[in-house]
């Protein structure tokens, strides 16, 4: 690990400080480093590196139409998803989570076609990273 100082603007200092509060981290160095590391990972999604991510659906299994195109989907990109997880919320809904690898442009294309399918009540990309 290395030290270096930083210079920042007083407006700046307090919008750091406000973050340090707002995520509960330890202090102004991890704040800093989140800050690093979350704009790398957004750096690898706007330049098509390889990323990891995670898909979040929840829908009404008895809209067979919507079941059987998600899984239509996923197959297409069987390289890309690792695993999915499936858990029955209540008698009609359903949570599905779906871990990705891959480039990002193909892990958007496979979450926008998901999310947009006709009857999905909620979904969302989480974009992560490799490391
Ligand atoms: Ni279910």
């Amino acid at each position: 690990m290395k030290r270096f100082g930083v210079s920042l603007e007083d407006n700046l200092l307090d919008e750091l400080d406000d973050l340090v509060q707002r995520h509960k981290l330890p202090n102004r160095s991890q704040a800093i480093r989140y800050l690093i590391r979350r704009n790398l990972t957004k750096e690898q999604w706007e330049t098509n590196r390889i990323v990891s991510g995670c898909i979040v659906l929840v829908y009404d299994h008895h809209k067979r139409d919507l079941v059987n195109k998600a899984i239509d989907i996923q197959h297409k990109y069987q390289t890309q998803v690792l695993s999915s997880q499936h858990v029955h919320l209540d008698h009609d809904n359903c949570l599905e989570t779906i871990a990705l690898k891959g480039k990002a442009s193909d892990l958007k294309a496979l979450a926008d076609q998901l999310i947009g399918l006709k009857g999905m009540k909620h979904g969302e990309l989480v974009m992560s990273t490799l490391g």
